[in-house]
C-alpha cells in the first residue's frame, strides 16, 4: 500500500491548515484540487469520502480522515519522526490534547461568532465555548509562558491553534491584531519554513 497522502485541497479554505502540517511532517502527498465554484466538493464521488462535502479531507493508507484538527493530530502520529506530538506516556500529551480540542471546540466557534456577527443566545451557559472573551483569555493564559503551547516545544497543537489565530486575524476578529502576545506568537509561526512554503504556493 502506498504511503502517499491524497490531499483534497483548495487554497482558499481550511485545507491550508492541513497543508502546513503535511509540510511540517514531510509526508509524501498528492494534491487533488477541488474547485468550489464547480461544486466538486458536493459531487457524489467526493461525498462518498466526506459526507459533509468539506475540505480538508485526506486519504492515507486506505483510511479517510476529515476535520482539520483530526487531520493535523493524525499526521503528527503517522509521522512521529517529525516530533510534533508528545509520546503517549508523556504528561504533556494532556496539554497537547487540551489545546488541540480547545481549538476545534472553542476557538473555532467563538471566532465564527465574531466574524459572522452571530447574535449571542440567551442561554450562554450551554455554550461550550462560553464567550469570545473567555476564549481569548484562556488563550492568553495558554501562551503566557510561551513561546509555544507546550512551552519550548513546538507541536501540532500550534499548527492548529496558530492557524485559527492567523485565520481570525485575517478576518479582523477583535482582540487579536495589536495584542502583543498573539502577534508575537503568530510571527514566530510565520517564520516556520513549512508555513512559508505553502504560503508561497497559495497564489
Ligand atoms: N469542521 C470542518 C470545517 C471544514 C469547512 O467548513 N471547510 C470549508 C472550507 S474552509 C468548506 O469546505 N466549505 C465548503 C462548503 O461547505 O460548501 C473542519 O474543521 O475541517
Amino acid at each position: 500500500m502506498t504511503d502517499e497522502v491524497v490531499f483534497y485541497h483548495n487554497p482558499r479554505s481550511r485545507a491550508q491548515m492541513a497543508h502546513w502540517m503535511l509540510e511540517e511532517v514531510g509526508a509524501p502527498y498528492r494534491i487533488v484540487p477541488i474547485d468550489f465554484g464547480k461544486g466538486e466538493h458536493k459531487a457524489p464521488s467526493f461525498l462518498a469520502l466526506n459526507p459533509m462535502g468539506k475540505l480538508p479531507t485526506i486519504v492515507h493508507r486506505g483510511t479517510v480522515v476529515t476535520e482539520t484538527a483530526a487531520i493535523i493530530a493524525y499526521l503528527a502520529d503517522a509521522y512521529p519522526q517529525a516530533g510534533l506530538a508528545p509520546a503517549l506516556d508523556d504528561p504533556s500529551r494532556g496539554t497537547y490534547y487540551r489545546w488541540l480540542f480547545f481549538g476545534a471546540g472553542c476557538i473555532e466557534p467563538a471566532l465564527l461568532d465574531e466574524i459572522l456577527k452571530r447574535p449571542a443566545p440567551e442561554q450562554k451557559t450551554a455554550l461550550g465555548w462560553g464567550s469570545y472573551d473567555d476564549v481569548l483569555n484562556a488563550l492568553k493564559t495558554a501562551l503566557g509562558k510561551g513561546p509555544y503551547l507546550l512551552g519550548d516545544r513546538f507541536s501540532a497543537a500550534d499548527v492548529y491553534v496558530g492557524s485559527e489565530l492567523r485565520w481570525g486575524m485575517m478576518f479582523g476578529a477583535p482582540g487579536l491584531k495589536g495584542e502583543t502576545l498573539f502577534e508575537d506568537y503568530v510571527a514566530r509561526l510565520n517564520d516556520r519554513p513549512a508555513l512559508q512554503r505553502i504560503e508561497a504556493t497559495a497564489g
